[in-house]
């Protein structure tokens, strides 16, 4: 299907209740001749915008405001939802968490910003957000010209396709005819574009722009499919309780998807904090060391574990950090695989290529040397 057709069959249902863009909007626009501006009034972020705020200092004005603003999404079990306390919960918020523990030394100290796929990024370049960690890909586009860098990647995945299982559907070559739920902005919509006119399949795109509505039409038979990353299809799933098993994710996995914390390009020092607090969850996980076990470590003549643990070298004042930075990382967020296993796990997604390198999977740590 040729894209003009794609989008003559198009039908999109706006979203009414945007937790970001108004107040953002207001904000953006008050500030008189900001390159920003033109950018925001239009939603659609093209340029480099952020460049304008290369000079900024991410991390004072974090600590000034003794608060990290990590914008989520807020609606996805497994990767940030609240739990039935409002406790903001999974891996995404727990990333988060991790940057709030190095530069606090306090994992608490997060204000979480719902954001949409639409809003997520003027979100970020506007400075309503110092960080975001919402199943966002790491996409060339993003980095050359949205003005973003990707600091670390917490979840490898690619993108599926759902259907009802009684639909009797196996395989997306028999999607011929379907309408496919998506949300717009995404990497999704993109990819689902070429990989059905790469196969010569036609078929219905229905843009829904949040998720609650996108997961409401598919459940209610609006579109026959819904598509999106495999694992928040299986965050889907999960949450479907005893009718989990009406749904079938189809074999094909059609991208990479790698998801990750994106910052303003430009702010080296925020940058190189929130890319080692990650590679500090996967160091620790590594050497051994645990959220439960650490104190035990504390003696270690292990020089791996010394250094870790700020007793010798100064890995936490390069970073302009604590020296125990990293020991306050997993102390109490914990090492990846306990926020792995807390948050992934019960949605039954084994760790497969999210595995450390040393058992045959892609999350790698450089030497904390
Ligand atoms: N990884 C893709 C898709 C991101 C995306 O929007 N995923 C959906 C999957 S459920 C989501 O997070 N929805 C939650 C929401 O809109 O609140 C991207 O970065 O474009």
């Amino acid at each position: 299907m040729r894209r003009s057709d794609m989008q003559k069959s198009e039908s999109r249902v706006t979203c009414s209740q945007l937790p970001v863009s108004t107040s953002l909007r207001a904000r953006v626009l008050a500030l008189a001749g900001f390159a920003l501006a033109g950018v925001i009034a239009t939603a659609v972020p093209t340029a480099s915008p952020a460049s304008a705020q290369a000079a900024a200092d991410t991390v004072a004005t974090i600590r000034a405001r003794g608060q990290l603003l990590c914008g989520i999404a807020g609606q996805v079990p497994g990767f940030s939802a609240p739990d039935s306390r409002g406790e903001m919960r999974g891996l995404d918020a727990d990333t988060c968490r991790t940057v709030a523990a190095a530069i606090f030394g306090d994992a608490n100290k997060v204000r979480f910003i719902p954001t949409t796929s639409q809003n997520r990024f003027t979100a970020l370049q506007s400075g309503e957000i110092d960080l975001l960690v919402r199943n966002t890909t790491w996409t060339l586009t993003r980095e050359a010209s949205l003005g973003f860098e990707f600091a670390s990647v917490n979840f490898y995945d690619g993108q599926g396709f759902m259907v009802k299982a009684a639909s009797g559907v196996t395989s997306a070559r028999q999607l011929a005819g379907a309408s496919i739920c998506v949300q717009p902005g995404t990497t999704t919509e993109l990819n689902m574009a070429d990989y059905f006119r790469a196969q010569n399949i036609q078929f219905t795109p229905v843009v829904i722009e949040t998720v609650e509505e996108v997961q409401k039409a598919f459940i209610s038979g609006r579109c026959d499919a819904y598509t999106t990353d495999a694992s928040s299809l299986a965050s889907f799933r999960m949450t479907q309780g005893p009718n989990a098993n009406q749904y079938l994710l189809l074999p094909e996995i059609i991208s990479k998807e790698p998801l990750g914390a994106v910052v303003r390009k430009g702010d080296w020092k925020f940058f190189d904090i929130v890319r080692w607090a990650h590679f500090a969850t996967l160091t620790a996980e590594e050497l051994g060391i645990t959220s439960q076990n650490i104190d035990s470590f504390v003696d270690s003549n292990n020089p791996d574990v010394q250094r870790f643990m700020g007793k010798t070298g100064d890995l936490g004042q390069m970073l302009g950090l604590q020296a125990d930075w990293a020991v306050n990382v997993v102390r109490q967020v914990g090492n990846f695989a306990e926020i792995w296993d807390r948050n992934i796990t019960p949605m039954g997604v084994q760790r497969g290529i999210n595995n450390l390198w040393t058992k045959g999977g892609l999350q790698y740590a450089p030497p904390m040397r």
